[in-house]
């Protein structure tokens, strides 16, 4: 992987990690929806902790995704170009966007995963069996969560976003990223994410404002962007590299924790609120010294799904703020835009 020269970062345009909420799960239902609903408002972003995921199901996926990137650059590109699913490296999307990153990126559909997994993985049957727990786990989460904000919204049907996600033809994708550390990238040679050749914790704690030692600096892994679908579930080993925009340029980075689920309202999701709930801005840096792998899953409706503000959220002061689009519309609309393009704003009503 080429290292890129250090996209500057403003340090002035940081704010602490303290911030953003963090919410358990395990506390009163109550408590929980109150605390999610205001999240999803304020800064379309929290954290969630005592999820319920298993352990087991979540460090199974990522000894597969590791063992993926570990091997050589010819291994890997088996499973690419991406179109847009499989493997990619640097290239984002089709528009010319690019990051220090490499990934893959699948559908979840199962039929979808079998098919892949045999240009991905030497033993396909485990690797789309570890990918399919791992992903009926978080897509349940997210069902879950999705009905909580049903309830909050005191939606007349408050199951009906998470079925949007639990149906069969659900057009939901699933995202592994790669972030090499700089001192463990290459030039596509070979093994670029060793994770025992990277420094230690404490080198590595390093601010991604002024770098670290020896004038390295953090590069932008993923550019700034929203996620186009409902909900997003991301799931990352400890290496600090996620940012959160909270507005007026100033980005908050998020504190790693392997244990918890970074939960991001995605622009489907603020179109059927009417933009009460508010899709986040979010980009991902490079960790100098640490690989850092992040596990992502987007909670998408299927394709002829019609997305349009829900009635309950559409009042005299609030009158509907987007036309009605179906997901389809809405997904072929973002692969024909740069990744930091505002495409909501095309839906606006008139
Ligand atoms: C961002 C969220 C998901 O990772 C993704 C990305 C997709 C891709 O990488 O293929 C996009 C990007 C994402 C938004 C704008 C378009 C499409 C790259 C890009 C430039 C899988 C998704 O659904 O949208």
């Amino acid at each position: 992987m080429v290292v890129a020269s250090p996209t500057p970062v403003r340090p002035d345009l940081i704010r602490p990690t303290g911030l953003l909420p963090v919410i358990d799960l395990s506390r009163r239902r109550s408590h929980v929806i109150d605390c999610i609903v205001q999240a999803c408002e304020e800064f379309g972003f929290f954290k969630l902790v005592n999820h319920g995921v298993p352990r087991h199901v979540v460090a199974n996926m990522e000894a597969e995704a590791f063992a993926f990137f570990r091997q050589p650059e010819p291994e890997k590109r088996r499973a690419g170009p991406p179109d847009p699913l499989g493997y990619g490296c640097r290239n984002i999307g089709f528009n010319g966007d690019t990051g220090e990153v490499e990934y893959l990126l699948l559908h979840t559909n199962q039929a979808s995963i079998n098919q892949r997994s045999k240009t991905i993985s030497k033993d396909p049957k485990k690797f789309s069996c570890i990918v399919r727990e791992y992903v009926e786990a978080v897509r349940d989460l997210t069902a879950e969560i999705l009905e909580i904000l049903g309830e909050g919204l005191r939606l007349k049907d408050p199951q009906g976003l998470a079925r949007l996600v639990k149906d069969g033809e659900s057009d939901s994708v699933f995202r592994l990223n790669h972030y090499p550390s700089l001192l463990t990238s290459n030039n596509g040679e070979g093994n670029n994410n060793n994770n025992s050749r990277d420094m230690s914790s404490e080198e590595s704690g390093y601010c991604c404002v002024n770098g670290g030692g020896g004038g390295l600096k953090g590069v932008i892994g993923f550019g700034e962007h929203s996620d186009p679908q409902m909900l997003t579930l991301l799931r990352s080993n400890e290496v600090l590299g996620l940012q959160v925009s909270v507005g007026e340029g100033l980005w908050v980075p998020v504190s790693p924790d392997p244990d918890s689920f970074c939960v991001l309202v995605g622009d489907a999701l603020q179109a059927l609120t009417n933009g009460r709930f508010v899709s986040v801005r979010h980009r991902a840096m490079t960790n100098p010294y640490k690989s850092r792998l992040s596990m992502v899953y987007f909670g998408a409706p299927p394709l002829p799904a019609r997305i349009a503000p829900l009635p309950e959220t559409i009042t005299a002061q609030r009158p509907s703020l987007y036309r009605p689009f179906t997901w389809a519309e809405y997904k072929k609309t973002t692969y024909l835009h740069r990744l930091s393009h505002s495409r909501l704003d095309l839906f606006r009503a008139r």
